[in-house]
């Protein structure tokens, strides 16, 4: 059993457990990488987007999930710039968590938001308040990985970021972090792709994917993010979803759980014939039964002989 296996097996069983039945709605996406809103925030592009999606998944009830990365926090060391830059955004995502809608994951680049003093009060994580309220039932938790229970029994879907089947990017990410900060982002001006990126680099992406694809095969079904390549698993493929991201310049995608379905979908601008642009929402994937991932009785197989 692979280094990648066993955690994210450990993982799996630390998870917090989130119910899920035939009619949840809940939305899943990763990547967003909000940043400062200068032209390195990949994110600004797609704002109105995400933001006009966001608003039609609040109106009907959605439960929010983001899979880490949601802010880019490796190049912008501080979150209120983030939260500065894209205040429409950080409001509906505090209407989310009012109306108790809302789970946030870290990923790789927001992984400081782990430790409790960087960003867990809610005026600071959503208004970016001067003064953060000492009230801990506000404060915002930030979860590693989630598992969607469904129905009660102990069919679960497992969310998480993906960075923990990624060596640079789990084991040694601070080191990582140093080195894109200040070692690849000139570099990367005059054209170089930064190596330790799984989204960029196809050989890596593929070695993360595997693992992920792997443990999803012998365990659970897996929701993740990290590559920014979206996957919807083809019948008789492993359960391995991934959301994508909102950093692509055509638009951005995210995983669907409405009804006892999942999807994925993407929302991007199409134009009228009198020019006027407008979002529209593309299924890529699915609609197929959340059930139907575990027909096959994986687990029937762990049951021990007597
Ligand atoms: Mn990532």
């Amino acid at each position: 059993m692979s280094m990648y296996n066993r955690r994210l097996s450990e993982l799996f069983e630390i998870a917090t457990r989130v119910n899920i039945n035939d009619q949840s709605r809940i939305v899943i996406f990763s990547d967003c990488h909000r940043g400062d809103g200068s032209n390195t925030d990949n994110f600004a592009r797609n704002e109105n987007l995400y933001y006009y999606a966001l608003k039609c998944y609040y109106y009907y009830g959605y439960t929010y999930i983001e899979a880490g990365d949601g802010d880019e926090l490796w190049e912008n060391k501080r979150l209120s710039v983030v939260v500065n830059a894209h205040p429409g955004v950080f409001r509906l995502l505090s209407q989310f968590y009012k109306s108790n809608r809302l789970y946030l994951l870290f990923g790789n680049h927001d992984m400081v938001k782990r430790f409790k003093k960087n960003a867990t009060c809610v005026e600071r994580y959503f208004e970016n308040a001067e003064n953060c309220g000492e009230d801990n039932e506000l404060d915002v938790v930030f979860y590693e990985a989630l598992a969607l229970k469904y129905n009660g029994s102990d069919r679960e879907f497992f969310v998480i970021h993906g960075n923990q089947a990624d060596f640079v990017n789990y084991d040694v990410w601070r080191l990582t972090r140093v080195m894109v900060r200040y070692l690849w982002r000139p570099f990367e001006s005059l054209g170089f792709r930064d190596p330790t990126n799984a989204s960029h680099n196809y050989k890596k992406r593929r070695s993360v994917e595997k693992h992920l694809i792997e443990w999803a095969d012998n365990n659970s079904p897996v929701i993740a993010g990290h590559t920014h390549k979206p996957n919807f698993p083809k019948e008789g493929e492993a359960p391995y979803f991934n959301s994508g991201s909102c950093v692509e310049p055509r638009g951005v995608t995210c995983i669907e759980i409405n009804h006892g379905m999942i999807l994925l979908v993407k929302w991007k601008y199409e134009i009228r014939e009198d020019g006027a642009l407008f979002a529209s929402r593309e299924v890529l994937g699915g609609p197929r039964p959340l059930a139907s991932f575990f027909n096959n009785n994986r687990n029937d197989d762990l049951v021990p002989v007597p």
